[in-house]
């Protein structure tokens, strides 16, 4: 990983002097793949309902000509992450698979930048940067700030996340656009202060001027 740009971002409460996506923005997906959803091998609870405001982030961010990136976990099969190597998780997101594909309902416009992570048979990754050339793409794209949304909130999104911040990055967490798997009830509560302590803001539609209930 790259060292730290110096960034301007202090911590900031919930919705406080949230920033206008401007052309050093891009909106970052996480992880919104079949296996995260209910009914998937990794089901996060309720992820389903995010979708239509989901889709309501990648129309903004697509009409005002920015660029959009979806990482998704991509682990080959028998990953160190998987209960039967002792790893933590139910067999997920294996290459190739239905449960590794995005979300059906998912409208991404031609030219998301995919990132895979996961990939290494004896590492795991949470975060979006790790092992991966997200950070070399930003640069290429002078990125500055990051909108992000997706799963699991106190997993690969929180990590996502924490690496932005180190990068330098300034962060806009999607709050209403996220969902944590809760392992613990208040995950993703913890998640989002650990978060915000660490400088990223915490925003939602209504901070961006976005009505989530129009369509198309
Ligand atoms: C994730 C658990 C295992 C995630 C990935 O995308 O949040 N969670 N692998
Ligand atoms: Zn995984």
């Amino acid at each position: 990983m790259k060292l730290a740009r110096p960034s301007s971002q202090q911590p900031s409460r919930e919705g406080s002097h949230v920033p206008q996506p401007d052309r050093q923005s891009a909106l970052l997906l996480v992880d919104l793949q079949n296996d995260f959803f209910p009914g998937g091998a990794l089901g996060v609870p309720q992820a389903d309902t995010i979708i239509p405001i989901v889709n309501a982030y990648i129309r903004f961010f697509h009409a005002n000509g920015l660029p959009i990136f979806a990482t998704r976990d991509w682990h080959p099969p028998h990953h160190c992450s998987f209960q039967e190597r002792n790893g933590p998780w139910p067999p997920h997101c294996v290459q190739g698979s239905l449960g590794a594909q995005f979300h059906p309902q998912l409208i991404m416009p031609p030219g998301t930048i995919v990132i895979s992570k996961g990939t290494d048979p004896d590492r795991d990754a949470y975060s979006g940067f790790q092992g991966t050339s997200l950070a070399e793409h930003l640069e290429d794209l002078q990125i500055r700030r990051l909108y992000v949304l997706g799963l699991a909130t106190d997993v690969c999104v929180k990590h996502t996340v924490l690496d932005a911040r180190k990068l330098g990055f300034d962060v806009v967490v999607l709050q209403d656009a996220t969902k944590g798997v809760n392992i613990h009830p208040d995950d993703s509560a913890r998640a989002l202060q650990e978060m915000a302590d660490a400088g990223a803001m915490l925003a939602t539609a209504k901070d961006l001027g976005i009505d989530p209930s129009s369509e198309s």
